[in-house]
Order: C-alpha cells, then sequence, then structure tokens
C-alpha cells in the first residue's frame, strides 16, 4: 500500500492513511452510460460521460494491485417497483419510464443488462457491490456497515453523474464523517457545466463536502515508488 504522504488535491493537499482508504465507483452502469438506456430515455446526450471511463480504469487497476478495497454502486429498482417512489417514476416526460421495458432489458430495473455495470470496469471477486434505489449511495443500502466493517474513513469517489449520484454520495458521506476526495476527471455529467459547478461546490469554502484531486495524483500517490507499508487490505 502506498505511504501516507499528501496527496495533490483542491482545495489543499491532503494526508490519506490509504490503509483506510476505499475506492466508490458510483453508477457506470451500462443504463448510464450507453444510447437506449435510463441516462438516454430522459433527454440526455450519454457519450457525455465516456471520458470518465479510462481515468476510473487506471485508478480501479492500481487500487486493485495495492489491496485497496473496491466498491462499486448501482442504481436500480427492484422488478415490481416496490423500492421505486412515485414520485420518481412519473417525473417528468421521459421516452421510456422506470421499469418500461427497453433495448436493454427494462429501464433502470436490477438484474436486467442495461443495470449492469459497463465491461470496462466491471468488478471482480472480493469488490462490494451495493444496490441503491436512490441517487445517494447510503440512503437504503448497507454502505456504512460494509465500509465501518472494513476500518474505511476515507473515500476516494468516481463515477456518474458528477452533479446527481456522486454529489449526493459525497454529501452523505461527508455528514457521516468521512473524507472524500473526488477525482475530478474520473467523474462526468450530461452537462459539462454542471460537472465543473458540481466539482466546485465540493471544494469551495476550504473544502465544505470534501476535496478534488485527479487520476494522475492517485496513481503518483499509489505507484509502488511511493510504497512504503504493506496493504493492510490485502486479505480482502
Ligand atoms: C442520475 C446518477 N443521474 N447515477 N443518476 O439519475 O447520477
Amino acid at each position: 500500500m502506498a505511504n501516507s504522504g499528501k496527496l495533490a488535491a483542491e482545495p489543499e493537499p491532503v494526508a490519506l492513511d490509504w490503509s483506510a482508504t476505499a475506492l466508490l465507483i458510483i453508477d457506470m452502469q451500462r443504463d448510464f452510460m450507453e444510447p437506449g438506456g435510463f441516462g438516454e430515455t430522459l433527454g440526455n446526450d450519454v457519450s457525455q460521460l465516456a471520458r470518465a471511463v479510462k481515468p476510473i480504469a487506471a485508478v480501479l487497476a492500481a487500487a486493485r494491485e495495492t489491496g485497496m478495497l473496491v466498491v462499486h454502486t448501482r442504481e436500480g429498482h427492484l422488478p415490481d417497483l416496490s423500492d421505486a417512489p412515485p414520485a420518481k417514476v412519473e417525473r417528468g416526460a421521459p421516452s421510456l419510464r422506470i421499469g418500461d421495458p427497453g433495448p436493454m432489458g427494462r429501464i433502470l430495473i436490477r438484474g436486467e443488462a442495461g443495470h449492469d455495470i459497463i465491461p470496462e470496469l466491471y468488478p471482480i471477486d472480493g469488490e462490494v457491490v451495493i444496490d441503491k434505489p436512490g441517487k445517494g449511495a447510503f440512503y437504503a443500502t448497507e454502505l456504512g456497515e460494509v465500509l465501518q466493517r472494513y476500518g474505511i474513513e476515507n473515500l476516494l469517489v468516481c463515477g456518474v453523474t458528477t452533479e446527481v449520484c456522486v454529489n449526493t454520495t459525497v454529501r452523505e458521506a461527508n455528514d457521516r464523517g468521512y473524507r472524500c476526495v473526488v477525482l475530478a476527471d474520473g467523474c462526468a455529467s450530461y452537462f459539462p457545466e454542471f460537472h465543473e459547478m458540481g466539482l466546485k461546490m465540493i471544494k469551495a469554502q476550504g473544502g465544505i463536502f470534501g476535496w478534488v484531486s485527479d487520476s494522475a495524483a492517485v496513481l503518483r500517490a499509489l505507484s509502488p515508488e511511493n510504497a512504503t507499508t504493506a496493504a493492510a487490505g490485502t486479505s480482502r
């Protein structure tokens, strides 16, 4: 595991105990990333999100190499929609609603092809996958217990979309006492201006919700040259 030197970040470098740090990858699902999924039914240009894939893949590879806990989340609902509030299902005028049949199966429903994580970032054995019905990864999930069990204090957060599920999760985590470092190039939005503002909202006011860094800084920090101590998490 890398040392506990400071990670380059804004508004200021942050010292992380890497053995108490997890990589949290938010909702890199086909439903958000690919044509025919939930994101596109809402009228979005899904190609805007592709830029986050390579940076996340690089950090994911480094996290796997160092034995860091990796947590993937998936937004979605039970087939009977019992966990989908009508206020969510009925909102707006999408081309298909949550639960409707689409080209990748029923929109945003657990177990359907569209609900799955994209192949480039597919979880491997030992990684945690959290299914969440809401935007925040803590709401109505076991994420808090999982992080506690592994002694996690810090989260490297990436995924989509910056201003919706990433921001909501970071705010939830901040209130629960986690240090959140959001990877700017590992997040994306259908609206580039919301991506920018979403990051600004996190790091403003002295880091009101956390820090913003990027994949290159994390890769430097996790590189073998910086590794001085054994990974606390290699038995995961
Ligand atoms: C959205 C998400 N945008 N994962 N979900 O509805 O950000």
